[in-house]
Parts: structure tokens; sequence; C-alpha cells
């Protein structure tokens, strides 16, 4: 968690944070380090258990169907320069509880797969564990964003086991395939990327638009192929 370096004068992040906050969260930031590092653990902890759940349910798919249906597992945890811009944005209250309840993905896990058949499988199998709550579920594989965007997204509910205490953790977690992810990863940098005049920036988001569909074909082609090689 970046709150050891919130604390350094002189710190790069801190910098920009100032710039970005106004002086009651800078406050907040200083008088609340030591809950917010905890809060942040406990975040962590959710990361770890729902990246488990993940890698249990690949070991015992690979045992049935000899091969590994996720290809890598990404997790973050949300930066505290993005936690202030999104309760900024969203103009959320700035304290704890109102953190846990308005933010949902603080705790981040990125499931990748070689084939979409593959994500609605673990889907199933994950939601189906007793101590999985699904609070939202957004498929933006059945619903492809405007530009192109692919990828299945949940918000979940998980307890996390601490020594005296069990606690419920948010986290969000989506789900894509190899092809999604390298589109999303590209696009991502156009989102971030300043300075790029305005028609150019057109002709990158249509030439995007354009990716996503062929790469919706090689999805759709390989996991045919896929099929094909298993059924003989
Ligand atoms: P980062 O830096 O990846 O964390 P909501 O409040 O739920 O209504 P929100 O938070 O935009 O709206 O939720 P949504 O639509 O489920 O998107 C959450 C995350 O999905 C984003 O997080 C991105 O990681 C990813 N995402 C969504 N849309 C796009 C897109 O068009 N392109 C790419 N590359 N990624 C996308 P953050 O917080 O925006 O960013």
């Amino acid at each position: 968690m970046q709150l050891s370096k919130i604390r350094l004068n002189e710190n790069k992040e801190q910098i920009i944070i100032n710039r970005i906050l106004s002086d009651e969260s800078i406050d907040f930031t200083k008088e609340n380090s030591l809950p917010l590092e905890t809060l942040m653990a406990y975040y962590r902890c959710v990361i770890m258990e729902i990246e488990t759940k993940f890698r249990v349910l690949n070991e015992q798919l690979s045992l049935q169907y000899d091969r590994n249906p996720i290809e890598s597992i990404k997790t973050r945890l949300k930066s505290w320069e993005s936690i202030l811009r999104k309760v900024r944005n969203k103009n959320i209250p700035l304290n704890l509880e109102s953190l846990e309840k308005n933010i949902n993905d603080i705790a981040g896990i990125r499931v990748i797969c070689s084939f979409q058949e593959d994500i609605y499988q673990l889907l199933e199998s994950f939601l189906r564990q007793d101590d999985v709550k699904l609070i939202k579920k957004k498929d933006y594989i059945k619903n492809p964003k405007p530009n192109g965007y692919k990828s299945l997204h949940l918000i979940v509910e998980v307890p996390i086991f601490l020594q005296n205490e069990t606690k419920l953790m948010k986290a969000e977690v989506q789900l894509r395939t190899i092809a999604m992810d390298f589109w999303a990863s590209l696009e991502h940098k156009l989102r971030y990327k300043k300075n790029i005049p305005e028609d150019e920036a057109e002709i990158i988001a249509e030439e995007l638009l354009e990716c996503s569909e062929i790469s919706s074909a090689l999805d759709k082609r390989m996991q045919a192929i896929k099929n094909r090689i298993i059924n003989n």
C-alpha cells in the first residue's frame, strides 16, 4: 500500500495527491494511517483468498480435462492515489466505512483464460461456492462496450478469516481471454496517454474497434478448433 509513501513529504506521489486533493483528504490520510493500513491488509487478504479459489479450480479442471483453463492470474491493490481520485469523482464521503461500502474495486483479481467457454465454466464453479456472494455482474463479453472492450466483471463479497473474527470483504474479479486482455492493455494505453491529437485519437479508436471484432472472431475460431480436436 502507498500509505508509507504518503508520509514522505518530498515523495512524488505526495505531490500528485496534494494536487488532486483537498486539505480534508490529506488530513484524513495522515490521521488514519494505521486503520487505513489495516484495511488495505484486509484487501490483500481477500485477493489471496480469491486467487487461491481460482488456482484450486484450475488444478481440479486440469486433472479432469488434461489442460489448464486459466492461462494466468493478475492481482492488484488499487493505489491510494486512484482511491482518492474515485472518492472525488464519485463524491463519496471520505471515511473508512464509506471506502468499504462505496469502492468495490480496491481489491482486483484478473483471471485470463485461453478460451471464452473456460470463462463461463469458471464463473459457474466460482459462484457456486458457499462463501462467495455475488454483488454485481457485468457481462461485457455478451454486451461489449461501444469501444470494443470485452471482459466479464464481477463484484463479489468473500470472507477472510482473521485471528478473532471473520470479515466480509468486497473485490472485483475480471475474467477475459488472452485476446481480450491483449486488446484491453493496448486500449488502456490510449485512455491514459495525453497529448494525442484528437483526429489521431479517433483513428486509433476506430482501429481498436476493428481489432476487437477481429480478436473476437479469432477467439471463436480457436474455440471451435479446440472443440474439434477434443471431439476426435
Ligand atoms: P483500472 O486502472 O484498471 O483500475 P461502476 O462504478 O461499476 O459503474 P466502473 O468502476 O467503471 O463503473 O466499472 P466497470 O465498467 O466494471 O470497469 C471497471 C474496470 O474495468 C476498469 O477499472 C478497467 O480496469 C476495466 N475497464 C472497463 N472499461 C474498460 C475499457 O473500455 N477499456 C479498458 N482497457 N478497460 C476497461 P478502472 O478503475 O477504470 O481502471
